[in-house]
């Protein structure tokens, strides 16, 4: 067969990189960066080179698993494994209905096009509330915030990067993470270029990261940027500094949010944001006075008590300064598919729609807070739940208050997990089903289109044949529906197809919405539009513009009035929350974030030899002040408690950490039935220190408290 060389693209993380894969005799020898990719232009970074070692692990599973009794795992043939889950499925769903079935999908489902699809599909031919995902633990709360401001949770504001003067970042560290609710390969160097042409990068954090290092840092408390960003409107209010400007998009509830900032002037929320008034007060000025500002929010402001509220902030601030779908400001991409259309068509861009059976929680995009599943297996009564399907995702490292979740999966009638390995979660299951990897697949990022800094499409054949028995998410799904004898159909066409006896494939749907989207060919009656076969002439993508429009919110807002609501009872609510907390427990003065680490990814890629050279080892971070109050020495094991659960881990001492705030990645400790090297790697799941109850989530979106959790820290026993 010989060597040959394919282009292709990363779908780890957001920045979808060009890749450049080399494969011998079928198999896949080696990955480089694509420097022909006109956006990452040859960049890469080292778990996406690492890839190559996650496609040929020799732990990876290749075949379908079936758990015996001793626990351990035994090869079965696809039909064995598909035939006896979809019995056990059709017994659960005659004897419970389908609403005892469930599904998680983790955080890989979305970089596929087709999986999240027929998973969507699935449930909804069952008409099972039960979809979790690692949104809870992740962004939910920023769809629940737009469907707040825009009737229309998909309608999310990027920073316009290349054309700002003023970023107020909070809560996020693209030179680690490389960005995230933004596509922009390189986002290192537009970061850099903002400050190169005169303008400021402020990054707010608790701890001095790479990217506050790079430019200015902001030190904030753990969970205190509500606080701030409340403060900023006081300031910009009172001063009268709100942008006057009249012929953007308009807004409704402007003088409610004023009398609710009136509350919150800097002097009064500095001990709760970490800064200082006069701080604060520059600050608001300043971004009332750039030409172009943008305040832009990621994790470590959607894991705290306020996610929501913080995240509608976050765009009120933008709002008011006068920079919301402006250049410079906070932009609306539009992908070449119709994307919020076909999800409001096809009744996916819900928030609020449903409520959770445990905890009563709004759904967000269909799906409820995973930080519910396990009183949810637990707790009796119609719509409990009874089976779970698990599909790129690891619950049981990523998903708040881990012991009382692997508890609850022991209750189950039935756990199946599709995945690249034996996880964590994995070996509780019943049956470990291989999917492919991403190499294996074709793919369009579906979801991601409309976040790219610069407009952009591409399309990727599969580089490689699926190794041993691996199959697609899609394929798995349609073939246990069929054994159910569920018709699948998220998409009205693809219901009707499916009742006329036709099972389009992903690809067959992706090329109609392509040509008929808004750069569509047509079939030809528009020249030059696009199609599938244009993408596939084209491997390394096509730039389909400098910019992102701006001027379009007007449009695409879903409130009937087309304003935006500044106003919403449930932002009052949880404004008055806020204003009421408590002070946190004297008994844990600490407060728990956490780190993301360039060689780490969630909690997957700790198998691969090239991310684990150099003796990596788990640790928690904490500043010196702490470290000589509570006894703690560098590189010496450190006891962390929360009031639920305790982990021993080696300290590191660094003045990166604000005083009073411990850092701990996530995504360690693994006891995976297939992964040897990631389970010698050592370390703790630090998710066992937060909380496991279903009643202590974020109420608008139930987000996981995972930032800002409060801990006591000291010397190892
Ligand atoms: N404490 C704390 N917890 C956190 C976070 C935090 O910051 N702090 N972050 C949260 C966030 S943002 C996220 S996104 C979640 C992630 O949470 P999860 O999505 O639950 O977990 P991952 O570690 O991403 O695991 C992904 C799984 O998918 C498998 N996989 C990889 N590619 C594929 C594929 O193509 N198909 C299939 N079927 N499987 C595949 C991997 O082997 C792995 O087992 O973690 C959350 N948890
Ligand atoms: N190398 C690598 N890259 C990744 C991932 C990975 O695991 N490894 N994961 C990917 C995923 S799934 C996601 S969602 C993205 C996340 O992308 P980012 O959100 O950019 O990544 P984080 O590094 O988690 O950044 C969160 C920051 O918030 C800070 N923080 C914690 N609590 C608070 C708080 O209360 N307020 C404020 N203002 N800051 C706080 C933390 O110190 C941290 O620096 O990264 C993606 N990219
Ligand atoms: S930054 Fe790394 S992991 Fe993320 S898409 Fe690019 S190469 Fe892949
Ligand atoms: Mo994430």
């Amino acid at each position: 067969m010989g060597t040959t060389q394919a282009t292709t693209y990363c779908r780890i993380c957001e920045p979808l990189c060009g890749l450049e894969a080399t494969v011998e005799d079928g198999a896949l020898l080696q990955i480089r960066s694509d420097r022909e990719h006109p956006l990452s232009k040859g960049f890469a970074c080292p778990k996406g080179i690492a890839m190559t070692e996650v496609q040929n692990d020799p732990d990876r599973v290749v075949h379908p698993l079936r758990r015996r009794p001793d626990g351990e795992f035994e090869r079965v043939t696809w039909d064995e494994a598909l035939t006896d889950i979809a019995a056990r499925l059709r017994r659960i769903r005659s004897d419970h209905g389908g609403e005892a079935i469930g599904w998680y999908f983790g955080n890989p489902a979305t970089f596929s096009y087709s999986h999240p699809l027929w998973l969507n599909s699935f449930m909804a031919a069952l008409k099972s509330p039960h979809l979790y995902s690692a949104g809870s633990q992740d962004v939910n709360n920023r769809f629940a915030a737009s469907a707040l401001l825009y009737g229309s949770p998909a309608l999310v504001p990027i920073p316009d990067l290349k054309r700002t003067d003023l970023l107020l970042m909070l809560g996020a560290n693209p030179l680690v993470s490389h960005g995230s609710i933004i596509t922009a390969p390189r986002i290192k160097e537009e970061l850099a270029a903002i400050t190169r042409r005169g303008g400021r990068v402020v990054v707010a954090d608790p701890r001095r990261t790479e990217t506050a290092r790079a430019h200015e840092h902001l030190p904030v408390a753990p969970d205190g940027d509500a606080w701030l960003l409340l403060s900023l409107l006081n300031v910009i209010f009172a001063e009268g500094l709100e942008d006057r400007r009249d012929d953007g998009v308009r807004a409704r509830g402007t003088e409610t949010l004023r009398r609710l900032a009136a509350a919150f002037p800097p002097e009064d929320t500095a001990a709760r944001s970490g800064v200082p008034a006069e701080t604060a007060r520059a600050l608001a000025r300043d971004l009332a006075a750039a030409e172009h500002a943008v305040v832009y929010g990621r994790t470590g402001t959607c894991l705290g008590r306020y996610g929501t509220l913080t995240a509608f902030l976050i765009d009120a601030v933008t709002f008011v300064t006068g920079n919301l779908d402006r250049p410079g400001g906070g932009i609306f991409g539009a992908a070449p598919l119709r994307v919020d259309e076909i999800l409001r068509l096809s009744g996916l861009a819900t928030y609020g729609r449903t409520r959770s059976r445990v905890g009563g929680y709004p759904d967000v995009l269909g799906t409820f807070p995973a930080g519910v599943m396990a009183e949810e297996i637990t707790t009796p009564g119609p719509g409990r739940l009874r089976a779970l399907l698990v599909s790129a995702g690891n619950p049981l490292r990523t998903v708040p208050g881990t012991a009382a979740l692997e508890s609850a999966l022991e209750e189950l009638d039935l756990l199946v997990c599709i995945d690249l390995y034996v996880t964590d979660t994995g070996r509780k299951a019943d049956y470990v089903l291989p999917a492919t990897t991403f190499l294996e697949r074709e793919d369009l990022p579906l979801p991601f289109l409309q976040n790219h800094l610069t407009p952009y499409v591409t399309w990727t054949e599969p580089v490689v044949a699926p190794r041993g028995e691996a199959r697609q998410e899609w394929e798995i799904i349609d073939e246990l529906a069929r054994r159910m004898g569920l018709a699948l159909g998220a998409v009205g066409a693809q219901r009707l197809a499916y009742r006329m006896g036709v099972r389009p494939s992903p690809r067959l749907m992706v090329d109609l919405l392509l040509r008929t989207g808004p750069r569509g060919d047509w079939f030809g009656l528009r020249r030059g539009g696009l199609s599938l076969r244009k993408l596939r002439a084209n491997p390394h993508g096509i730039v389909l513009a400098e910019h992102q429009r701006t001027g379009t919110l007007r449009r695409r807002i879903l409130h009937k009035d087309k304003l935006v609501h500044l106003d919403p009872p449930e932002i009052v609510a949880e404004i008055e929350r806020l204003a009421a907390a408590p002070e946190p427990p004297p008994e844990y003065p600490l407060r728990l974030i956490g780190l993301r680490e360039l060689r780490s990814h969630n909690s997957w890629m700790h198998n691969a030899p090239a991310l684990m050279r150099g003796k990596r080892a788990h640790a928690a971070r904490v500043h010196p002040k702490d470290a000589a109050e509570y006894g703690l020495q560098d590189g010496q094991p450190c006891r962390i408690a929360s009031e639920h659960g305790t982990v021993e881990v080696p300290v590191v001492v660094t003045d990166e950490m604000s005083p009073g705030t411990v850092a701990v990645p996530h995504g360690w400790g693994h006891e995976g039935g297939g992964w040897k090297r990631a389970n010698a790697a050592g370390g703790v799941n630090v998710n066992v220190l937060a909380s496991p109850r279903a009643d202590d989530l974020e109420p608008l979106a139930g987000m996981a408290h995972l930032n800002g959790v409060p801990v006591a820290i000291g010397p190892a026993t």
